[in-house]
């Protein structure tokens, strides 16, 4: 595999947001503390936060570089829904899914990572051009996951996980999710570290949404510099997850949350927290939002307010 040169740190990074390295292959470092933007592409019928609206090679192809005209930094594609209660794709499914989207954003020179729990798909994406691989379950799915991952000397997204999706509800016990989170991700490090992971590609993510209530990802939200102040980079993906779907104090209790695509407001609030926290990286859906919500807080660190 060769392996892909990707581009030039844009400038200096901030403190703790410095970004991961291995082997010939680097991500751009977050400049001054700002946290880069990772666009999602979701290569499936059934996401819950965009509703199967790029399941189509040409759509999601263009949808990529959309995103990346509005200023991601780094696209994640992925073909396998993650929403509670969902069924797996078989890995040829996966496969044709995300291949050919890969291979022609690659083409464009996009950064890609790739959102995938199988060996595998992450195999066959670094050899399509990814240069991340992005697992929701910090390689616990597959036990080929750490070795195939050490073996391509890549970066390695490891997000906190306890179940698949059609489990992962019940899952959501915890004395003290912060603590337990960090204690869970630490424990995973160890692992893929002793598979050959080197240190420094490795990418914690606590995992909001999975295995977790609303009230697990506020605390999570607000304690979220506990699990920045590990010694390594951090990506949070909070983008258009339910607990962001029931702010409207008018709404009764008992009411729906609102739908997914209505969150982008509440996204980039999120998106100026992480990086107030200190985060590596923002995984959203929409770019915009997140871009001038990140905006803000540049001008807020060049003038010298970083309260980091
Ligand atoms: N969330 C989803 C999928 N992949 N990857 C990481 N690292 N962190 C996340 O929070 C995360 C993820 C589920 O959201 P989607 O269905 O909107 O993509």
């Amino acid at each position: 595999m060769t392996p892909a040169v990707l581009p030039d740190t844009p400038g200096p990074a901030g403190g703790r947001g410095t970004g991961p390295e291995a082997g010939t292959r680097s991500l751009p470092l977050t400049a001054g503390g700002v946290p880069l933007i990772m666009g999602v592409v979701n290569v499936t019928p059934d996401s819950f936060s965009d509703g199967g609206r790029w399941f189509e090679p040409g759509a999601a192809i263009e949808h990529g570089l959309e995103l990346l005209e509005q200023g991601a930094d780094l696209l994640d594609i992925g073909g396998e829904s993650t929403r509670p209660g969902a069924g797996r794709p078989s890995e040829h499914e996966e496969l044709d899914r995300v291949i050919p989207v890969v291979s022609a954003l690659a083409a464009q020179g996009a950064v890609i990572s790739i959102d995938t729990m199988r060996a595998r798909v992450a195999s066959d994406a670094l050899d399509a051009g990814a240069v991340l691989v992005n697992d929701v379950s910090g390689g616990l799915a597959d036990p080929a996951m750490a070795r195939t991952v050490a073996h391509a000397e890549v970066p390695f997204v490891a997000m906190h996980w306890r179940a698949h999706s059609a489990q992962m509800d019940r899952e959501a016990q915890y004395d003290d999710v912060v603590t337990e989170v960090v204690a869970e991700l630490l424990q995973r490090v160890e692992v893929l570290e002793q598979a050959g992971v080197a240190r420094e590609a490795i990418i914690l993510d606590p995992g909001f949404g999975f295995s977790k209530n609303a009230d697990h990802n506020w605390q999570l939200l607000t304690r979220l510099r506990e699990v920045t102040a590990l010694p390594y980079p951090v990506l949070v993906g909070t983008s258009r997850k339910r607990f962001l779907g029931r702010l409207d104090p008018r709404a009764r209790p008992d009411s729906e949350p609102t739908p997914p695509t209505s969150r982008d407001y509440a996204t980039a609030a999120t998106s100026l927290l992480a990086a107030q926290a200190g985060a590596w990286a923002v995984r959203v859906h929409d770019v915009p939002s997140t871009r001038d919500a990140l905006a803000v807080w540049k001008r807020v660190c060049a003038a010298g307010g970083r309260h980091a």
